[in-house]
């Protein structure tokens, strides 16, 4: 997510480290370093998120394919380099767009590319934006029904507010009667959450670390990083996962002109990735006006993939709700 035009870097982390707890948001890990560290992260034999919902996906295709029959538009947030892009796309013949957001414009044109030469018959439209927020969908899509695509938990990186904000401007952008496929990862024993986050070959305290060699390359910071440790729990209270970086002494450090005390084991909070029961993702989808339809599960129950139908009054329909 490079250089998106909505993000302005050097505010947030000097807004951040002048904050008490002191904390980074989390979209920051993602330039080309940072990118091909969490690459690897979804490789480790302990981070069973990706594996686990492309193992969902590829089970269920052909229900997820009916969902979409000919002369739908699927629309994925984010910018569809992954795996489970082609899963679906695969399973989903005769669908008439594919349409990629996402706010790295220049990233976001290479997998076009690369998609349509994979799927010579497929329209990929992909469409530059931040979709955190309401969005324009290209006007040829106007007539077409739509389908939303937002796997890897990423939705678990929003405060629950901000997720719920983010289901009702996605409502918006996809219109009334649009359907939408989100993977959620699950609250579980924490041993296995604990070690997902704090894996042994120490790629994720990489890609944690990273962040501050970010700052260094691209703001002029002067963190020295092994003064620096990944730290990662599971706040059960909170149901998330917390990643921080802890100062191993006490130090100044500048960035961007600004300098900053760090207590010894002060720390930066740098992502929270919450975990749901499927119950209470579904009652968040509902407040934001989506009616869970179905739920996939893998047979531990450790990741979800949750299909929600945007209905005009989905909202304030009363009682409980068909399944
Ligand atoms: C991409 C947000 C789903 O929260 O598991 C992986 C990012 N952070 N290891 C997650 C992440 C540390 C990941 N998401």
């Amino acid at each position: 997510m490079e250089g998106g035009a909505t993000f302005d870097f050097a505010a947030d982390v000097v807004a951040g480290l002048q904050a008490t707890p002191k904390r980074i948001p989390s979209k920051y890990f993602y330039d080309t370093a940072g990118s091909l560290l969490f690459e690897e992260i979804t490789q480790l034999p302990e981070y069973y998120p990706t594996r686990v919902e492309r193992g969902i996906l590829t089970e269920n295709a052909e229900a997820i394919a009916k969902l979409l029959p000919a002369g739908r538009a699927l629309i994925e947030f984010g910018n569809g380099s992954s795996a489970k892009t082609r899963i679906v796309l695969r399973a989903a013949r005769e669908l008439s767009a594919y349409v990629p957001v996402d706010i790295a414009a220049e990233f976001l044109e290479e997998q076009a590319k690369t998609l349509r030469l994979e799927f010579p018959s497929l329209n990929v439209l992909p469409v530059a934006a931040d979709f955190t927020r309401a969005f324009d969908l290209p006007a040829s899509l106007r007539t077409m029904p739509r389908v939303g695509f937002f796997p890897g938990s990423t939705i678990g990186n929003f405060d629950p507010p901000d997720a719920a904000a983010f289901l009702h401007h996605s409502g918006l952008s996809l219109g009334t009667g649009a359907v939408m496929v989100i993977g959620v990862d699950l609250v579980k024993n924490e041993a296995v959450l604990h070690a997902a986050y704090n894996d042994a070959a120490g790629v994720t305290a990489r890609f944690n670390l990273n962040l501050l060699a970010r700052i260094n390359r691209e703001l002029g910071g002067d963190f020295d990083l092994g003064s620096f440790e990944h730290r990662a729990f599971f706040d059960r209270g909170h149901s998330r996962i917390e990643m921080h970086l802890v100062s191993r002494a006490v130090q100044r450090v500048s960035v961007d002109g600004c300098s900053f005390d760090f207590a010894e084991g002060e720390t930066i909070h740098t992502e929270n990735s919450y975990k749901y029961t499927v119950e209470a993702f579904q009652a968040l989808a509902r407040e934001a006006g989506w009616r869970p339809i179905r739920v996939w599960t893998d047979s531990d129950g450790w990741f979800s993939i949750h299909v929600l139908a945007n209905e005009a009054d989905a909202a304030n329909q009363p009682g409980p709700r068909r399944l």
